[in-house]
């Protein structure tokens, strides 16, 4: 009799044997890939958030919400904050970026489901008038903000297994969007796999385990395991400037967020806006036991989400647009867990396709199993000092998350407009927009043209003859 692989018997021992049901009737090649994708699994892991998060039932197990408090945050200058220090944090942001001790970082690992696109989502084009794609603008600005502070950016790129091959091909297809090839680096974030409700790990296939993507939160641990934390000690930058990869809105480089963080020892610091409305679906930063913390929407019940203060404002007012600076040393410690700094998992129930005892394929109808993720502002408790500051929604926020309706292509394609027409008139042009500050006609700013208000300011006062206002005016 052919002996059994140790990883067989450990999975047997661990009461996972029916990840193995059918290996003796896979070809060789399945066989060792199967081994290689159970290789990945953490055994004592999962068997812990079977324990805490699976046995103990409940979308919201393990979140705790006794204590809970809306969180403190720097306001901007409009809102009652210090004009002073905002300037001084600017200044402090350009002397960094003359320095080169920043780089930007986005987390484009997820699937992009909502939005009904096939491909990874930063190859979506979302300009109003010339179509860029969210990767290409994200490319353009720290470009652009490398040739400003005379330091050129270097930019990380956190993809999945699902789309780390394409997201390659679609940077050299496209020239690296001008930035030299050695300055973009790209990793994997790492997998988990998806257990059933008596938390049994999930089969795909007879020959493959159902894995997902590990959550944003991820991307501390894959910083550290894919050498990048060390790139960048090597070339002298200590902050990271995080963003999603459906926001094309984001400032990725901005001067005063970065003065704020290095001027207060902060080792993250993190970017609200005033919620819209009492439901919006983003995580609400809170004060919790002398720390920061966000918690997610759905984790936040309703009556708290709409709790006002004496003057009828939000009391938990402070959004999280998933926007933040980390310190590197601080991401070293969260991605080896000294001092019990780590990441915790969150549970989500989810439809996941899966197999049956005889091996025929099944589409559940609904949730037949719990996936697990990390989210990366989890790490704001552990920080030191950590910070909040208040930032403009219509210069840093407007995602594509929706095929159609709120956070859709088309929202984000008139909130950009809008912030042309308000950069435009805030330096001496005269176009028309209706009350919400939508122009009348269509137009773009490349950022080589310009990034932020500043920048255009620039480019603008320097552009003689200017050109006619007219449909289709592109600014590059
Ligand atoms: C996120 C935040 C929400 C708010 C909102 C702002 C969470 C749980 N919620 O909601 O509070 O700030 O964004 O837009 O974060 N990603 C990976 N790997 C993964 C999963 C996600 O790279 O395994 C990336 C994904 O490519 C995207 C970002 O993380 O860039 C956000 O992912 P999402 O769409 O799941 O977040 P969302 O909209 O639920």
């Amino acid at each position: 009799m052919a002996l059994l692989h140790p990883l067989i018997a450990q999975f047997q021992n661990a009461g996972q044997a029916q990840v193995f049901a059918f290996f003796d009737q896979l070809p060789p090649d399945v066989q060792a890939s199967l081994l290689a994708e159970a290789g990945e699994i953490d055994l004592g892991e999962v068997e812990r958030l079977n324990r805490t998060l699976v046995a103990a039932g409940g979308a919201a197990a393990g979140v705790n919400l006794g204590g809970l408090a809306p969180a403190p945050f720097e306001p901007l200058v409009a809102h009652g904050g210090d004009a002073a220090a905002w300037q001084e944090a600017k200044h402090a942001g350009e002397v960094a970026l003359r320095d080169g001790r920043v780089a930007a970082f986005t987390v484009a690992g997820g699937q992009g489901t909502r939005l009904g696109y096939d491909g990874p989502k930063g190859t979506f084009p979302v300009t109003p008038v010339t179509k860029k794609t969210l990767f290409q603008v994200f490319a353009e600005k720290p470009l652009a903000a490398g040739k400003r502070y005379g330091r050129p950016l270097h930019w990380f790129i956190m993809t999945s297994h699902q789309n780390h091959v394409a997201t390659e091909a679609f940077f050299k297809e496209h020239n690296f969007f001008g930035i030299d090839a050695g300055r973009v680096h790209f990793f994997r974030q790492g997998r988990m796999p998806a257990v059933d409700f008596n938390g049994k790990i999930l089969l795909e296939t007879r020959g493959s385990l159902a894995l997902s993507p590990d959550g944003h939160g991820g991307s501390l641990r894959a910083l550290e395991r894919s050498g990048a934390l060390d790139l960048m000690q090597r070339e002298g930058i200590d902050t990271l400037s995080y963003f999603q990869v459906d926001n094309p809105l984001v400032r990725a480089i901005d001067p005063a967020f970065i003065g704020w963080h290095l001027l207060r020892g902060s080792e993250m610091t993190s970017k609200m806006v005033p919620k819209a409305y009492p439901e919006e679906k983003v995580g609400v930063f809170c004060a919790q036991a002398g720390k920061i913390v966000v918690v997610e929407y759905s984790d936040l019940p309703l009556e708290t989400q709409r709790e006002t203060d004496a003057k009828g404002q939000l009391r938990y007012v402070a959004g999280s647009i998933a926007i933040h600076l980390l310190d590197r040393e601080f991401i070293r410690r969260m991605a080896l867990g000294g001092d019990g700094a780590t990441l915790s998992f969150h549970r989500a129930d989810k439809k996941i396709p899966t197999i049956d005892a005889a091996g025929a394929a099944v589409k559940p109808a609904k949730a037949n199993g719990v996936k697990f993720e990390m989210f990366v502002f989890d790490a704001l408790p552990f920080a030191q000092n950590p910070l909040v500051i208040e930032t403009n929604r219509a210069d840093d926020f407007s995602p594509v998350k929706n095929a159609d309706g709120l956070d859709s292509p088309q929202t984000s394609r008139d909130d950009q407009r809008r912030q042309f027409a308000r950069w435009l008139n805030a330096h001496g042009a005269a176009l028309a927009t209706d009350a919400t500050g939508l122009p009348a006609i269509n137009l773009e700013v490349a950022p080589s043209f310009g990034y932020d208000e500043d920048s255009f300011a620039d480019s603008w006062s320097r552009l003689i003859p200017r050109p006619a206002l007219t449909d289709g005016l592109i600014l590059s």
